[in-house]
């Protein structure tokens, strides 16, 4: 049996294996649209303006921080509980479930971190029509409840921000018994169509024939290719629409290889939002990926707002607006004609189960935004500094010797790295947790050979357990009874990479704990503190499964996978971080990246965009996926460079390499069946521009750092599209093709084969930019065509800004620790500048725990520039002192003097007047210290 299964596991490797040689194109077939989800279907078939809801006004219960009021489904009278929250922070959160569900509906858990704190809510007024309800004085914010039909508009002063069923495309499929059963034998309910209202007669037809109405429906059955979802809780989806006046730019709702703007979904599909493992995706479309985050930003000139939709379930999302199609060259065609229709944006949620739990960021800034929901979900994790250096991955390291002479092969070419990657052959056919005892028979030698080097390992571990007796995680498992269950009560089983195999189910807390625990230095033989974790295929994916995942009606308890699904990667992380924390005490901070995600997976780690291509435009798609995932919470992200299908052109690789360079999570990566991609086998020249491209990130790797702290402390994303910072400039509202790194980097790759030159656009009236190549000084406000050779990578500076730097670049990050920091001060026209310096042991919760860190922050002002403390009660020594200081835009000094610790001391300079450009020599100062440098 063992010998059949691991021949099948070849024959799916020899399947993919002849994929990938032919061209790279997703099997649609493989994956349904929303016609062929049954739920999505009869969702989207319900016509606006036709809302069946009532508001009960007399059932309104205030109490301070909440207010109930039930709504009536007028076609079959079933009621649903409305309940409104005004949460701390400028949020709503609002909640629809059924007042008296047959079982109580699914409400997920451990996304939030902790039970949102509120405020009071008082009635401002009441009638016959409705409610007005205070969202707090300062504001002027009302929350207008209109009974007939139901519709909850948010209201600021005179402005409608945002409105609730509006289009009265609330539907909320009660659960019922199925008609066909005992205890409801007259089947009243399952003629009625999602909202209670009569059936079309074609369906009452069918319906009368018996019960192919459900098979027509979908409801309690629903077939797909050869696999069918028994929906033992019948049909269970809810819906609800929203419109935003005002708005023509809405964001988010990652994972979609598409751009950033979210596109009108009118005439198409709606973008799906259920993990799966898509192989070969395509771009530019609504599809769903391996991971998702039901959170959407709205956007104009003057107000951010956003929308979290607490759901795991598969969830679509359509979007219309009254503006689509009409623009002509980015202008509005009803002003340009002169009539004026205020631009309006509708976007509708459809989920497969659960309940409508919303919360509603009001903003006003993006940075509002950012950090409401932070409050909610948390913010990213701080990752190890040497995290954000350059991983070297490819699927797959053959054997020891292989990877130590990757190892070595960097160091003979000077470019550092960091981590270097194992993928699924390390292990002892495909049992996680073990290492090919021919291939890998010291993994500890191993890995020390690496630790000697100041450099660390990442292996994989997939949630796909190989049911196999002699495998002792696999008996753990059983014995406990943490598999997940099939739909009969038996231990779900599907097909993945170690043939057939059982999925722990993370969602239990136990079972959580015991996989932490497996990763303590007693339980996974041959692991090293410097042996870190991958986590991949846990959208799950199983082979044999519909669209190559789990079958809904598997079982998690009472719960259905049905209801989970989107969550079982955010818990497949969450236990494995737990275990890196749990095997150093408590100490150590983790890395784990994952494919699959939901909102607060940001908490655990990094993930990345799966398997790309070795294509021009994935390369440029990787701008816009990484910073959908910013806004949303998960600054840590990367795309494999060079492409993981197929195989690059040395120019495309060379583009990637320095376009990741400048991407949060810098990893190269290839498919197995690839020819060999380490960045010395394309010759001197391409050596050389990406040991450049990998250095530059090194030199950067304090800003870098200072950025995910800030990211860590206020979730702010990491790396930003350029309206987040310049909110009211709408040249900047569509831009994916250049981006910042925190406020003050401005990063153009270039992504077009055989390009000559990239425009660049340069934000901010009356802002400088300069170059951080050339230091040529550029105004904002512009777009600006740059000239590039192979070895340009633009990237610009803001005018006001100080950016630290480490510029001798080493081994790993490990090895630059202590080295000293150059401090590039770029002046703005009020020649003034400031920025940040922080600094810590750079691995563990210390920062935390004992207040270990420095936090300086830096002012250019009246020719001076000083550094000072942040913090009141932190402490952190340090040998790295500041050995040089850049001065852009500067004018030529007479004299130039240092005054630190009392003393005062002249400095050595030099000025280069054609860039205006001053450079101090060894201030020599610790960079943990108070300090002064004057020019005179
Ligand atoms: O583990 C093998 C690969 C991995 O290299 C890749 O990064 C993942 O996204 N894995 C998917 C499974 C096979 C993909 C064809």
């Amino acid at each position: 049996m063992a010998a059949f299964i691991e021949r099948m596991g070849l024959l799916v490797l020899a399947c993919v294996s002849l994929f990938v040689s032919s061209s790279v194109a997703v099997d649609r077939g493989n994956f349904k649209t929303c016609d062929q989800s049954a739920f999505c279907k009869r969702q989207r078939a319900l016509k606006a303006g036709q809302s069946p809801y009532r508001a009960l006004l007399d059932t309104l219960e205030l109490s301070d921080s909440r207010v109930t009021l039930q709504l009536i489904n007028d076609n079959n009278k079933v009621r649903l509980l409305l309940e409104l929250y005004r949460l701390q922070g400028n949020m709503t959160r609002v909640k629809i479930n059924e007042l008296k569900p047959l079982k109580p509906r699914f409400e997920v858990p451990d996304v939030l971190v902790s039970d949102p704190p509120t405020e009071p809510l008082s009635l401002v007024s009441q009638d016959d029509n409705g409610v007005v309800l205070s969202l707090g004085a300062a504001r002027q914010q009302r929350l207008i409840v209109s009974a007939r039909p139901f519709r909850l508009d948010i209201v600021e002063g005179p402005e409608v921000l945002m409105s609730l069923n509006s289009r009265g495309l609330l539907a909320f499929e009660h659960l019922r018994l199925r008609k066909d059963t005992q205890a409801n034998p007259e089947g009243a309910e399952a003629k009625e169509n999602i909202d209670g209202a009569e059936e079309p007669a074609e369906v009452k037809d069918a319906a009368d024939e018996g019960a192919k109405d459900e098979e027509i429906d979908g409801m309690w059955e629903e077939t797909f290719k050869s696999h069918t979802d028994t929906k033992p809780n019948g049909p269970t989806s809810i819906s609800l629409d929203f419109s935003l006046p005002g708005v023509e730019h809405v964001y988010g709702i990652p994972e979609h290889a598409d751009n950033l703007k979210l596109k009108t979904t009118d005439g198409g599909d709606p973008y799906r939002l259920y993990n799966l493992d898509v192989f070969q995706y395509e771009l530019y479309n609504p599809m769903a990926l391996y991971g998702h985050v039901p959170v959407m930003l709205a956007h104009n000139a003057v107000r951010t707002m956003g929308l979290f939709w607490l759901n795991a379930a598969e969830t679509w999302v359509d979007i219309s607006s009254n503006t689509a199609g009409k623009t002509v060259f980015g202008k509005m065609l009803d002003y340009v004609q002169g009539a004026s229709e205020t631009p309006q944006t509708d976007v509708r949620w459809i989920s497969e189960s659960g309940i409508i739990d919303v919360f509603i960021m009001l903003g006003p800034t993006p940075f509002d935004v950012f950090s409401q929901y932070a409050s909610l979900t948390g913010t990213q994790s701080f990752p190890p500094l040497s995290a954000l250096a350059y991983h070297q991955c490819r699927w797959n390291y053959n054997d020891q010797e292989d990877v130590k002479a990757v190892d070595k092969g960097f160091d003979e070419h000077d470019i550092p790295y960091d981590f270097i990657w194992l993928d699924i052959e390390h292990t002892d056919g495909k049992r996680y947790f073990t290492w090919d005892p021919h291939k890998f028979p010291s993994p500890k030698e191993m890995l020390q050979g690496i630790m000697d080097k100041r450099r660390k390992m990442v292996a994989i571990v997939d949630p796909h357990i190989k049911v196999d007796s002699g495998y002792k995680i696999h008996n753990a498992i059983r014995e406990q009874n943490f598999y997940i269950k099939n739909k009969d009560g038996g231990d779900y089983e599907g097909w993945c990479w170690p043939g057939s195999a059982g999925y722990p189910d993370f969602t239990k807390l136990e079972m959580r704990d015991w996989w932490a625990s497996m990763f303590d230095y007693e339980h996974y033989e041959g692991a090293m503190e410097n042996l870190y974790t991958w986590n991949d295929m846990n959208e799950p994916s199983v082979f044999n499964g519909p669209e190559v995942t789990m079958h809904k009606d598997a079982k998690h308890g009472d719960w259905e996978h049905r209801d989970f699904h989107n969550l079982y990667g955010f818990y497949v992380q969450m236990a494995t971080a737990d275990g890196l924390v749990r095997r150093s005490g408590g100490v150590e901070r983790p890395f784990v990246l994952t494919r699959a995600f939901f909102a607060g997976s940001q908490r655990y780690g990094a993930v990345w965009t799966g398997d790309n291509a070795a294509e021009w435009d994935h390369l440029k798609i990787s701008i816009p996926m990484c910073l959908s995932l910013g806004l949303v919470g998960i600054s840590f992200c990367g795309a494999d460079v060079g492409g993981f299908f197929k195989t690059p052109s040395t120019e495309l690789l060379v583009r990637w390499y320095q376009t990741g360079a400048y991407q949060p999570f810098f990893r190269a990566h290839a498919h197995l069946d690839t020819p060999r991609r380490e960045p010395w086998l394309f010759g001197p020249e391409n050596t050389a521009l990406i040991r450049e491209a990998v250095r530059q990130r090194y030199t950067l790797l304090p800003y870098w750092y200072q950025q995910f702290y800030l990211a860590h402390t206020t979730g702010q994303p990491v790396m930003r599209p350029l309206w987040v910072e310049y909110p009211k400039d709408t040249a900047t509202f569509n831009m994916d093709d250049q981006f910042l790194i925190g406020k003050d980097l401005l990063v153009h790759p270039v992504t077009e084969e055989g390009a000559r030159g990239v425009t660049a656009y340069l934000p901010g009236h009356g802002e400088v930019w300069y170059d951080v190549h050339t230091f040529q000084k550029h105004n904002g406000a512009q777009s600006l065509y740059i000239p590039v050779t192979m070895s340009s990578i633009p990237v610009f500076q803001r005018g006001g800004s100080i950016i630290p730097r480490k510029l001798r670049v080493r081994r790993s990050s490990t090895c630059m620790e202590g080295d000293p920091y150059t401090l590039i001060v770029a002046l703005n026209t009020q020649r003034t500048a400031e920025g940040e310096l922080y600094m810590d042991d750079g691995h563990t919760f210390n920062f935390n725990t004992k207040k270990e860190f420095a936090h300086r922050s830096l002012t250019f002002a009246n020719n001076v520039l000083s550094s000072r403390n942040l913090c009141s009660d932190c402490h952190f020594s340090t040998p790295s002192w500041i050995e040089k200081v850049v001065i852009l835009g500067s004018s030529n000094p007479r004299q130039v003097s240092l005054k630190s610790d009392g003393k005062e001391t002249a400095l050595e300079f030099e000025f280069d007047p054609s860039v205006s450009v001053l450079t101090v020599r060894k201030p020599g100062v610790n960079a943990a210290a108070d300090w002064m440098i004057q020019l005179l």
